[in-house]
């Protein structure tokens, strides 16, 4: 009930200002060259695009955008809550596994539900994504722990009634299927997702200066996506050199982020992610910058709002993030109806990162032109789909997802 009431709000047209619909609206613009040096050198090799554009790059995010993520190493401890190999009618072992970020029972502590195949023998490729509302709205099975954490909507409670409300973003069946293992935790359990002057979450656990290139929300759910992958290293059951790192809107753009600076996640997906995520903030559509700065003045770093109105100032555009991922396979998918995150915009996004895809011997996007609706790209290195409907994350999306990572893991 709590998403379907989300996805109604999405899908309305906007009431606030600081967003466009209007195509002839959008302002001519230049993107920066992920391919030129900030001191205007032409980027013709990959080991100046390795040593040096790409560093430059990420920490132009990190400056400008998102924050920087603190250096200082976390102790990590987990606690296993339980297991089951029964579980979904014998198809999958559930695991719950409780990650404490620190030594001490007051830690932030974030749950991790894990599905592992049981009919495939050795390591399994996972996907690994954030969940809105808690591991219990992924899936109607009374054994899944209710979060304890902060739930955005509906309150601050979470409860059994929640149980798998959100489900048909989690077919944990049909992934089970495909020999895949899924993996998610509640992004809440991170950093609660509202404007509390970053007093809770793991932001608890780092100093925090005035900085405006202190990081935000979006920052610690990238980072929270990075320990959970440290976790998955140490999973005997699980081929960590094969985790598809997915995430949808807001969780899509932590996914790109973490997926930008940890190059241990093998493919990254992005689904609806738009403004702050897969889509180009030059082109001013749907959300805009100053929209996104002003709903959720928590999600970046500060130094992000000065480009409220001004997005041709920025140093970088949504493409290089994408960009960063190279060579590694990337995918980005959009919904007909779901305007706000500009679909057309993130397709130019994913075809203007491109040329870095290209110059590191990569076939990048196949696709020049905006492909027809329900038919995907994902015989490049860049994915992309357009698929009819809302702001959601269906079968649909997960079926291109899997055929993509099928494709560069040379299953079958
Ligand atoms: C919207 C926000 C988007 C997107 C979305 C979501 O309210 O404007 O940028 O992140 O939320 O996460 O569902």
């Amino acid at each position: 009930m709590r998403t379907l009431l989300l996805i109604a709000c999405l899908t309305l047209p906007a009431q606030q200002p600081g967003f466009n619909y209007d195509e002839a609206k959008v302002p001519a613009y230049t993107l920066p060259d992920p391919l030129v040096l900030a001191d205007g050198t032409p980027v013709k090799d990959a080991a100046t695009w390795r040593k040096k554009r790409r560093p430059e790059i990420l920490e132009l995010f990190a400056e400008q955008v998102y924050g920087q993520t603190p250096k200082t190493k976390i102790k990590i401890r987990t606690e296993s809550l339980e297991i089951d190999k029964t579980a979904h009618n014998g198809l999958a072992t559930r695991k719950q596994v409780r990650v404490w970020f620190g030594p001490n029972a007051a830690a932030p502590a974030m749950d991790l539900l894990i599905y592992l195949p049981n009919n495939v023998k050795g390591r399994v490729p996972a996907f690994l994504g954030l969940n809105f509302n808690g591991n219990h709205t992924a899936q109607p099975d009374p054994e899944i722990r209710v979060t304890k954490s902060w739930v955005r909507a509906k309150g601050n409670v979470a409860s059994d009634k929640d149980r798998g409300e959100g489900a048909s973003r989690w077919p944990v069946d049909m992934i089970l299927k495909r020999g895949y293992a899924v993996v998610t935790a509640y992004y809440g359990d991170i950093d609660p997702d509202f404007d509390d002057g970053f007093k809770n979450g793991v932001h608890t656990l780092f100093p925090r200066s005035e900085k405006p290139n202190e990081w935000g929300s979006l920052g610690t759910w990238a980072w929270g996506l990075s320990r959970a992958m440290d976790i998955l290293e140490k999973e005997k059951e699980i081929d960590s050199a094969k985790v598809v790192l997915h995430g949808h809107s807001r969780i899509g753009k932590a996914a790109l982020w973490a997926g930008a600076q940890d190059e241990r996640f093998a493919i990254v997906i992005s689904n609806d992610s738009g403004e702050g995520g897969a889509a180009l903030a030059r082109r001013k559509f749907g959300e805009t910058t100053a929209r996104i700065n002003t709903s959720f003045p928590h999600w970046f770093a500060g130094n992000f709002k000065q480009y409220n109105d001004k997005e041709d100032s920025l140093p970088v555009d949504q493409h290089m993030l994408i960009a960063l991922i190279a060579p590694r396979p990337v995918y980005v998918n959009s919904a007909v109806e779901d305007a706000w995150a500009d679909p057309k915009g993130e397709f130019l996004s994913a075809l203007a990162a491109d040329p870095v895809y290209r110059l590191l011997g990569m076939p990048g996007l196949l696709v020049k032109e905006h492909p027809p609706v329900e038919i995907p790209s994902i015989g490049g290195t860049i994915g992309y789909h357009i698929r009819k409907g809302k702001h959601d994350v269906t079968d649909y999306d997960w079926t291109q997802w899997m055929n993509f990572a099928d494709l560069h893991f040379k299953k079958k």
